[in-house]
């Protein structure tokens, strides 16, 4: 695929952003920084970039409750995401939704869910907007392994599929939900086998090529786009870190997740291979990239830190109350 530097650049940089605010993330809740159940998206971060990278600024997402990196790949503000984990005013919900409910209409990003098999129904239901208003938009359903299980994903799959709906079923299989395997789950290896049921494309993708991503995720992409229906596209993928930060990992073995972290897995140095490669970058721009992404996601902590905390006046604000 003939893509121009600056677009390889943008999704590279995307990439390390993903992962130092990861990283960020995990340093502050082992530090005690900040609290709460986060979970990380570390090796999975070609997923979300390649698939978001074929996408316009008016398309939609829905996420999960793994959602930093589908929100940062989607064009989100790190210092309200940083924010909103520090549960502090300026936060993208002014605090008081925390990592798993981060959303931002305006960017088409429906948010992330706790929920798991939460996502499906919500961008069917955006897609269908889409139809119903007229607008050439397209919906994005970003899902684990473990929810492509649940009833919600196999209903939203088949209205789609009957309606003729433009949506992109992302399965991002990490071979887990929590802490199964998914041969403990599922009776099958590739979930894009369960598109058949719904008479709509199957296909499978190495999910930590970024430019595989890219190229399949631009082909369902289209095809939504001109009307043809939706696609359950796998990326075939893997968490380098717990199912949470804290997670005591005792369901698997580090060698299997060593082996994951190698140059030819690891979908950010897989990336950087390929941009020197290509002529597109030297070791020395990328370092320059590097510490650039250290420096934003430095700032963002900052204005974390800084901001205040939400008023009690507001403790029953924007929140259900019984
Ligand atoms: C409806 C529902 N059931 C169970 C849970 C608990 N839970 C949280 S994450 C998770 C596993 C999800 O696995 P997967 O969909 O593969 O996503 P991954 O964590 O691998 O990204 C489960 C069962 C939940 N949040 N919601
Ligand atoms: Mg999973």
């Amino acid at each position: 695929m003939n893509l121009p530097d600056e677009k390889k650049i943008d999704m590279y940089v995307t990439m390390l952003r993903i992962r130092r605010f990861e990283e960020k993330i995990e340093e502050l809740v082992l530090t005690g920084k900040i609290s709460g159940f986060v979970h990380l998206y570390i090796g999975e971060e070609a997923t979300a970039t390649g698939v978001c990278a074929a996408l316009n600024k008016s398309d939609y997402i829905t996420s999960t409750h793994r959602g930093h990196g589908h929100m940062i790949a989607k064009g989100g503000d790190v210092k309200a995401m940083m924010a909103e984990i520090f549960g502090k005013q300026t936060g993208y919900c002014k605090g008081k939704g925390g990592s798993m409910h981060i959303a931002d209409l305006d960017l088409g990003i429906l948010g992330a869910n706790g929920i798991v098999g939460g996502g499906p129904p919500l961008a069917t239901g955006a897609a269908l907007s889409c139809w119903y208003k007229g607008t050439d938009a397209v919906s994005i359903c970003f899902f684990g392994d473990g929810a492509s299980n649940q009833g919600t994903t196999h209903e939203a799959m088949n209205l789609a599929s009957v309606l003729n709906l433009p949506v992109v079923f992302v399965a991002e299989n990490n071979h887990y939900a929590e802490f199964t395997r998914q041969s403990r789950h599922q009776n099958i290896e590739s979930i894009a086998e369960r598109a058949a049921a719904y008479d709509i494309p199957g296909v499978v993708v190495d999910g930590n090529d970024l430019l595989a991503v890219y190229e399949a995720a631009s082909e369902a992409v289209a095809r939504a786009r001109e009307g043809k229906g939706p696609t359950l596209l796998e990326c075939m993928t893997y968490r380098i870190k717990g199912h949470f930060v804290g997670d005591p990992e005792a369901y698997r073995q580090t060698e299997e997740v060593d082996a994951w972290k190698v140059n030819d897995k690891d979908p950010i140095k897989r990336f950087e291979t390929r941009l020197k490669e290509m002529g597109t970058l030297t070791e020395e721009k990328i370092q320059d990239l590097r510490e650039s992404v250290r420096k934003e996601i430095d700032e963002a902590v900052t204005f974390a830190d800084q901001s205040p905390v939400p008023d009690e006046k507001e403790l029953y604000t924007d929140v259900y109350v019984d």
